[in-house]
C-alpha cells in the first residue's frame, strides 16, 4: 500500500501548538499565584517559577494539541475498512525527545541550585532574631536588643535578618512560612534551623505554620510588621515592661490572640468548649477533678498556664499544652492574668 505524506499535518500541528503555547503562557503569567514578593530572596524564587511556567505552557500545548489533532484528523470515517499506516520507530525523533528534556532538566537544576544558594547564603551585617514554635503559635526574641519573647515579628525594612529557629515541642514539626517572603523553613524539635531574609517592602504580613501539626494548626499564625528603621526603634523603646493594668490587659489580649488559646477557650461564657470559658473566671471557686476546689486568683491562673496538669478543672480533659511555661515569660503571663481579670 502506498504511504501517505504527513508533512502538511506537521505544519498545521506546529502552528496550532505555537498559538496554544503562547495563549497558555500568557494566561498562566496573568494568574496571581501569590501575593507580591516582599524580600530580596523572593527574586530568584519568582524568576525560576516564571521559567517553569513557560516550560509547563509549552509542554501542555505540545501534548494536548498533538493528541486532539490526531483524534480529529485520523478518526475512522464512514465506510473506511483499511488498516492505518504502519511505523517502525524513528531514531532521530527518539534521540531528540531524550536529549532535549535532559538539557532542559539540567538547566533547571543549575538555576535551582543557584537560586537556593542565593536565598540561603549568609548576608552582610545580619541581625539575628529568634523564632520559637510551640503547639500552636510562634514567639520572637531579639537577643541583641534584650527583647525576650514578643508575639509579633517586627522587622526593620532593608535589614538583612537571620532567623534562628527552634521548637519547644518534642513530637511535632512546625514550619515558618510568610508567603510574601517566598522562602520557608521547618522547625524541628531538637534541631536548630535557620532562615535568611531581607524584607524590602514595608507592610503587614502573616506567618503561617505550613506543616499540619495538630488541632490548633489553623490558628498557628503570627503577625509580621515590616517597618521603617525609625518605627522599629520606636517599637524597641516601647518594649519596656508595662505596669499600667489597662495597658497590661491589652498586651495580654494580644498575647492570647497570638498564642492559640482561643482554639480551646472562649471569653463569651458559652459552654461546650474544649477548655473552660474565661468569662467570670477570676475570683470564682473552681471545682477540680480531684474533688477539691480552688479560688481562681492570680496565682491559680498563673499556675494553670505554666503547669496545666497541677490543677485540672473537673469535666475537662487534661489536654492543655504544657509548653506555655517555656514559651511565655513571667511578664507575659502577668499580662494574660491581667487580661483574664477584666473578663467579668
Ligand atoms: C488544646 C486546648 C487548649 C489550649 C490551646 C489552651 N488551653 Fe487552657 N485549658 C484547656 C483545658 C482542657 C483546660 C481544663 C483542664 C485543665 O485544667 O487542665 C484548661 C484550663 C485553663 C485554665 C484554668 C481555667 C479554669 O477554669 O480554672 C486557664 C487559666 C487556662 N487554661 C489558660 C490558657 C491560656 C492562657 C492559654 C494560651 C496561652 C491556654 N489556656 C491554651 C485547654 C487548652
Ligand atoms: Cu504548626
Amino acid at each position: 500500500m502506498e504511504k501517505r505524506s504527513y508533512g502538511k499535518h506537521f505544519i498545521i500541528v506546529a502552528v496550532i501548538i505555537l498559538i496554544t503555547a503562547v495563549i497558555t503562557i500568557v494566561g498562566l503569567g496573568r494568574v496571581r499565584w501569590m501575593a507580591a514578593p516582599a524580600t530580596t530572596q523572593a527574586h530568584s524564587v519568582d524568576a525560576l517559577l516564571g521559567i517553569e511556567l513557560v516550560a509547563i505552557g509549552f509542554l501542555f500545548a505540545l501534548v494536548m494539541v498533538f493528541m486532539l489533532y490526531s483524534v480529529v484528523a485520523f478518526r475512522r470515517r464512514n465506510g473506511e475498512e483499511t488498516d492505518g499506516d504502519h511505523f517502525e520507530g524513528n531514531t532521530k525523533l527518539e534521540i531528540t525527545w531524550t536529549v532535549l528534556p535532559l538539557i532542559t532538566v539540567l538547566i533547571l537544576a543549575v538555576l535551582g541550585a543557584r537560586g537556593l544558594a542565593q536565598a540561603t547564603g549568609a548576608q552582610a551585617d545580619e541581625v539575628a532574631v529568634r523564632v520559637t514554635a510551640f503547639s500552636w503559635g510562634f514567639t520572637f526574641g531579639y537577643p541583641e536588643l534584650g527583647i525576650d519573647a514578643t508575639p509579633v515579628l517586627y522587622l526593620p525594612v532593608d535589614q538583612p535578618i537571620v532567623l534562628d529557629m527552634n521548637s519547644v515541642d518534642t513530637d511535632v514539626i512546625h514550619d515558618f512560612w510568610v508567603p510574601e517572603f517566598r522562602v520557608k523553613q521547618d522547625l524541628v524539635p531538637g534541631v536548630p534551623t535557620q532562615l535568611r531574609i531581607t524584607p524590602n517592602k514595608i507592610g503587614s504580613y502573616k506567618v503561617l505554620c505550613d506543616e499540619l501539626c495538630g488541632t490548633g494548626h489553623t490558628n498557628m499564625q503570627a503577625r509580621v510588621e515590616v517597618v521603617s528603621s525609625s518605627d522599629f526603634d520606636a517599637w524597641v523603646a516601647e518594649q519596656q515592661p508595662s505596669t499600667d493594668p489597662a495597658e497590661m490587659a491589652k498586651l495580654g489580649e494580644e498575647l492570647v490572640a497570638s498564642q492559640g488559646c482561643a482554639a480551646c477557650h472562649n471569653v463569651t461564657g458559652d459552654p461546650g468548649g474544649i477548655g473552660p470559658t474565661w468569662k467570670g473566671l477570676f475570683g470564682h471557686e473552681v471545682e477540680l477533678a480531684d474533688g477539691t476546689t480552688a479560688t481562681a486568683d492570680e496565682a491559680y491562673i498563673h499556675e494553670s498556664i505554666v503547669d496545666p496538669l497541677a490543677q485540672v478543672v473537673t469535666g475537662y480533659q487534661p489536654i492543655m499544652p504544657a509548653s506555655y511555661g517555656d514559651v511565655l515569660t513571667d511578664q507575659q503571663i502577668d499580662y494574660i492574668v491581667e487580661y483574664i481579670k477584666t473578663l467579668h
